[in-house]
């Protein structure tokens, strides 16, 4: 008798548990995703992505913000930011990640200049900033932070995207971005202006997506890789945000039906979580993707276990 009670509980604790189930967001499509927390919430900024079913290339009008305080019940706050906020900008919301220092939010964009004094075009990275997670946000800078003219190691003019911030514990923020090569740069703490030059480099396999942060005494440097095609997740590690960068492997395999994919790495309430984006929501594909998260375990030695994409995704957590 007391075996079946407990059977019976058990099989109800199951049940009970209740599971994100990836893609977390569903009733749009959207890529590259940046998670921070701030006062015990999940604040995720997401690309978004709206070509059709038969398009060939991304249609990208905006960024959208959501945000959760148990990592499976997302709340979208609407699409808080576009190129449109730029005056000097046009065309795709590429991805993009938003950083707080100091009680203000700066949200580190990639899309693409006009055509004009500045630049002759291609990619560029903007700086909006506000007040709260969720904006309202403006242009920081009234001009971009980086265009493809400061950057002359490859030919093509998308290779300015991509833009990731740390603030290392000293308080000096330092800015890595890049297609087809890593490109990194010290910030002032104004966190618009560039504070030294800009260097790059090739880590192994490096494709673009970089996703920079620092855990116990190692810096991390996860990035979307051409291990094979379509791309998969690689990382490196260093002692300094300045490298050099020891690579360590691959986080995780090709995704479902998109060709690309892109890390964001995120702790919360005692766990770590990996989200990326794949192309698994009905009618979705590579111009069409969905985020995802998973668990990220680390081994005793720092070093990141594989990635186990789920269906299932994360657990809720109180
Ligand atoms: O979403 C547009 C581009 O695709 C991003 O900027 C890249 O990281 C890739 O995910």
């Amino acid at each position: 008798m007391k075996v079946k009670f407990l059977l019976a509980a058990l099989s109800l604790c199951a049940v009970c548990t209740v599971k994100a189930q990836n893609p977390i967001i569903k009733h749009i499509f959207t890529a590259d995703p940046a998670p921070i927390v701030h006062k015990g919430t999940v604040y995720l900024y997401t690309s978004h992505d709206t070509a059709s079913v038969e398009a060939t290339n991304y249609k990208m009008p905006d960024w959208h913000v959501f945000s959760s305080k148990d990592m499976v019940n997302w709340k979208d706050h609407g699409a808080l930011l576009s190129p449109k906020t730029f005056s000097w900008a046009t065309g795709d919301a590429y991805a993009a990640q938003c950083i707080e220092r100091d009680g203000k939010f700066y949200w580190f964009v990639s899309t693409f200049h006009k055509n004009n004094a500045e630049s002759k075009g291609g990619a560029a990275i903007g700086v909006a900033v506000a007040d709260s997670p969720i904006g309202p946000f403006k242009d920081a800078i009234g001009k971009a932070l980086v265009v493809n003219e400061m950057t002359k190691d490859l030919p093509h003019a998308w290779d300015d995207i991509d833009p990731t911030v740390l603030i290392d514990d000293d308080g000096q923020a330092y800015m890595y971005w890049g297609n087809g090569s890593l490109k990194w740069v010290k910030l002032k703490k104004n966190m618009i202006e560039m504070d030294g030059p800009i260097t790059t480099l090739k880590p192994k396999n490096y494709i673009e997506g970089p996703w920079v942060y620092k855990r116990k005494d190692l810096y991390y440097l996860v990035y979307a890789s051409a291990g094979t095609k379509p791309e998969m997740i690689e990382y490196c590690t260093a002692t300094s945000p300045a490298g050099p960068w020891t690579y360590r492997g691959i986080i995780q395999e090709n995704v479902p039906n998109s060709f690309t994919t892109h890390p964001g790495i995120l702790d919360y309430k005692g766990k770590s979580y990996f989200f990326y984006h794949n192309g698994a929501l009905p009618t979705g594909g590579s111009y069409r993707r969905s985020i995802c998260v998973d668990y990220m375990y680390y081994n005793e030695d720092g070093t990141i276990q594989k990635i186990v994409q789920t269906k299932e995704g994360v657990a809720a957590v109180k």
